[in-house]
């Protein structure tokens, strides 16, 4: 790591989380020791007035280290297009101009890349928001740390390609980035104080000025947004208090054992979950760095790959991660807040793509996602087939005519290959399944119907204009 010129505190922090991996440490939280979250204090119950005199000490900081290969991805994955032409980066780009245009303040506007997001993201700000691009500091670049062998725990090797056998450290590497890069200190020195990060996959999460001011004025180091669990929020990370100490901390799905997962799973008991949303006091984490000797110690998160990540047969690495919201156990006085749903727009899964591209979110004035007021306040529920649709190629083929339409549309059920076109609508509960290995074209209006398309004309090298479905019976 110092031949690769890594700063000491991203060698510390690997040190810190190498160290637990050597000592046998799992890095799993068990269910024992923790205990759910009874309560929070909801945003919208605040009666504050917001303070636009914090802007001028305020940083937004968006992460853009990750490439979004559990999508089938090789690029940074904020630049997929979401919405018509425009990017997770364009719509990033609109907002914060749109916000200093509103506040009228050139609020602070960070990017956290990684080696494998630099080019890309550098080149697309070039290219269409210069000015942006042109600001000093758009970019920290996020470390990198050495994969290791799961037998010897030596560094791992590729000879077919070197630069596989390094990874980057997850996003909890944002403070080691911070601290090593300079970063911090230049920041409290320009007279920063809170710092603003979240997921640059979640276009819901903008500076949020009430937000921002019950965070100055509560006093606290560190506050995380948290959201009420839904049976579609069973990953991700959820709070919890830690027995021994009574201490806030957060449980990654990676940390959780085999045994526990039905505790994780259930909603009812561990009730919030981590937007990765958080507000950062930058002069208390300097002092938490100097405590601790130039780094933060963060939990170990152990994750099992093979270091040629195409080539599953290619030696097995353990790659060592960190998480950004798990920083909250070591900053005392740190807080948690519920906020609503609309500061959570993630995209994980091809599913919540097809829903936001759809016309069931529309962009507002400030370029924020949100849910098409036709939908009645819920969104659609997409359960795409997710072997056939778990790379993001699919879904654009999928949809290479068009976009369907999922306004009026409350579930639907996707098994097998189907395609969809522009005058595709989908309407009610709808499920559809094609059994044959040939892509199916669904068109028209699909009102409450259970669709078996198996028999249909297959696409071949044409398209048919009429598909004659079968009611399932
Ligand atoms: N990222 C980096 N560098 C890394 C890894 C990730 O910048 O080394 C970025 C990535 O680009 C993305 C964000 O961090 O913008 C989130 O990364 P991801 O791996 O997608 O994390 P999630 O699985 O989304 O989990 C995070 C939190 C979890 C929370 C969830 C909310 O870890 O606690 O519930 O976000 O979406």
């Amino acid at each position: 790591m110092v031949a690769e010129g890594i700063a000491p505190s991203a060698i510390s922090a690997f040190e810190s989380t190498f160290k637990s991996l050597v000592s046998g440490a799992t890095g799993i939280i068990p269910e024992s020791t923790i205990s759910p979250v009874p309560e929070l204090v909801h945003t919208d119950s605040l009666s504050i007035e917001p303070d636009s005199e914090l802007l001028a000490s305020t940083v937004v900081l968006k992460l853009n280290g990750g490439l979004g290969t559990g999508m089938g991805l090789d690029k940074a994955k904020s630049l997929l297009k979401v919405k018509n032409d425009e990017t997770f980066l364009d719509l990033t780009a609109k907002q914060v101009m749109c916000m200093r245009k509103e506040f009228g303040q050139n609020v602070k506007f960070m990017l956290m890349n990684s080696f494998s997001t630099s080019d890309d993201t550098l080149e697309f700000f070039r290219t269409k928001y210069p000015n942006l691009a042109a600001e000093e500091g758009l970019e920290m670049m996020q470390n990198k740390v050495p994969k290791i062998d799961a037998k010897t725990f030596e560094p791992a090797t590729c000879e077919t390609d070197p630069s596989n056998e390094w990874c980057p450290p997850g996003h909890g590497d944002l403070y080691a980035a911070l601290i090593g890069s300079g970063r911090l200190a230049a920041l409290l020195k320009g007279g920063f104080k809170y710092m603003f990060v979240s997921n640059s996959d979640n276009l819901g999460a903008t500076l949020d000025l009430k937000i921002l001011t019950h965070f100055a004025t509560t006093d606290a180091s560190f506050m995380m947004e948290c959201c009420e669990r839904t049976e579609n929020d069973k990953k991700g990370g959820h709070l919890a208090i830690r027995n021994e100490d009574k201490h806030l901390i957060l449980r990654e799905s990676a940390m959780c054992a085999d045994e526990d997962e039905k505790d994780f799973q259930d909603i009812t008991k561990h009730k919030f979950f981590n937007t990765n949303n958080l507000w950062i006091r930058l002069d208390k984490l300097q002092e938490i760095v100097d405590k601790c000797g130039g780094f933060i110690p963060l939990p170990m998160i152990k994750n099992n790959k093979t270091v040629d990540p195409k080539d599953d047969s290619s030696q097995k690495v353990v790659q060592l991660e960190t998480a950004m919201g798990a920083a909250i156990e070591c900053f005392e006085g740190a807080s948690a807040v519920i906020v609503p749903r609309t500061r959570f727009a993630p995209v994980k899964k091809c599913n919540d793509l097809l829903l936001l591209r759809s016309d069931a979110y529309i962009i507002t004035e400030d370029f924020r996602p949100v849910l098409n007021p036709a939908c009645g306040g819920k969104a659609p529920v997409i359960s795409l087939d997710s072997k056939k649709f778990k790379m993001v190629q699919a879904l654009e083929e999928a949809t290479s005519e068009g976009v369907p339409s999922l306004v009026g549309c409350e579930r639907l059920t996707v098994k097998g290959k189907i395609r969809m076109g522009r005058s595709t609508r989908f309407i009610g509960a709808v499920s559809i399944t094609n059994t044959s290995d040939e892509a199916k074209y669904v068109s028209g209006k699909i009102e409450d119907a259970e669709l078996d398309v198996s028999n249909d004309v297959g696409l071949g090298p044409l398209k048919p204009s009429v598909v004659n479905s079968a009611p399932i019976a």
